[in-house]
């Protein structure tokens, strides 16, 4: 799904070939307070020898038959550094060099001659922050002078909140060009409002179905909830909540908070945790690891100031 663009580039005066270890970076720096979707780049490409060998392929097989020309014609070369060129890589990353937070590919046969071509990446569902710097990492597997992908860019620093950069021989450069790109957001009502408002998720988990009780953990979570309470907070109180109810109450957590407001996060009950993973236990003891979980659900949150308070086993593992 693509919603509004925020940042782009359109302004186009060539383009750069892409092929073997030439790899293209884009940066920019949203606006906004939104969800990642995607991002277009306007590329194409020019293949020579892929083609002639394509179509003596085609021409020696003609004879035996269409279905197998189709057949073979499908089969994707595969020899990352020689002359096919082969599958593009769009990666999306927080730095230059850091690590691929999610990759799309796109086959060649995707890739006409010249197109503005859409990258899917609302999978991530990776939360952007105004003024912060992002990347858009674009890398061909094989292709050579005469067999490349063109990236097209805009002469003279276009775009004024990032820079595009070359990586050739081992080293990254920054361009006087900035690629053609439009970066989509989807927008989510988590922008700043000007109003700093408090909530907090209070667990209380004292009876659990296999027995094994928490004893005095619903009286001093119920002190919690109204000490909370008491001081202004937006307070959703869970008293032996199921794993089920306490995945909702992140949501509403989530739904409810906004980049300015401050979000608390209260569980008292059974926890475990090695050195590898922490995980806190809900009544019907279903779990709720600290690194996957819980994680990404606050990940998934805007608000600046979060306070987690874990009062469980293994909560210096969470
Ligand atoms: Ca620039
Ligand atoms: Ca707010
Ligand atoms: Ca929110």
């Amino acid at each position: 799904m693509k919603e509004e663009f925020d940042q782009s580039q359109e302004k186009e005066d060539g383009y750069f070939k892409l092929y073997g270890d030439i790899a293209y970076t884009q940066s920019f720096k949203p606006e906004k307070y939104y969800k990642f979707v995607g991002v277009d780049l306007l590329i194409g490409k020019k293949v020579i020898f892929n083609n002639v060998r394509n179509r003596l392929i085609a021409k020696i097989l003609s004879f035996i038959g269409a279905r197998l020309s189709r057949l073979i014609m499908n089969i994707q070369p595969v020899e990352p550094n020689g002359w096919w060129l082969d599958l593009l890589r769009v990666t999306f990353r927080e730095s230059l060099d850091g690590e691929d937070l999610l990759r799309v590919y796109m086959s060649p046969r995707d890739v006409p001659d010249k197109a503005w071509l859409y990258f899917d990446f609302s999978e991530l569902d990776y939360k952007m922050k105004p003024n912060k710097e992002y990347y858009i990492f674009i890398k061909a597997s094989g292709g050579n002078e005469r067999n490349y992908y063109k990236i097209f860019y805009g002469d003279n620093n276009p775009y004024d909140r990032g820079s595009a950069y070359i990586y050739q021989g081992g080293t990254w450069s920054e361009l006087n060009q900035d690629l053609c790109f439009r970066e989509y957001g989807e927008y989510e009502g988590n922008e700043p409002d000007g109003v700093t408002e408090h909530w907090a998720l209070v667990i209380g988990c004292e009876h659990y179905s296999d027995g094994r009780d928490a004893p005095y953990t619903i009286n001093s979570t119920k002190n919690v909830a109204s000490l909370l309470s008491e001081s202004g907070w937006s307070v959703s109180l869970l008293i032996d909540a199921t794993r089920n109810d306490i995945l909702n109450g992140l949501e509403w957590l989530e739904e409810q908070e906004d980049a300015d407001d401050v979000v608390l996060f209260y569980f008292s009950g059974h926890g475990s945790g090695s050195t590898e993973l922490g995980s806190i236990q809900a009544s019907d003891c279903g779990t709720l690891s600290s690194r996957r979980d819980l994680k990404y659900k606050f990940d998934s949150m805007y608000a600046e100031k979060m306070v987690l308070i874990f009062d469980s086993c293994g909560s210096g593992h969470s």
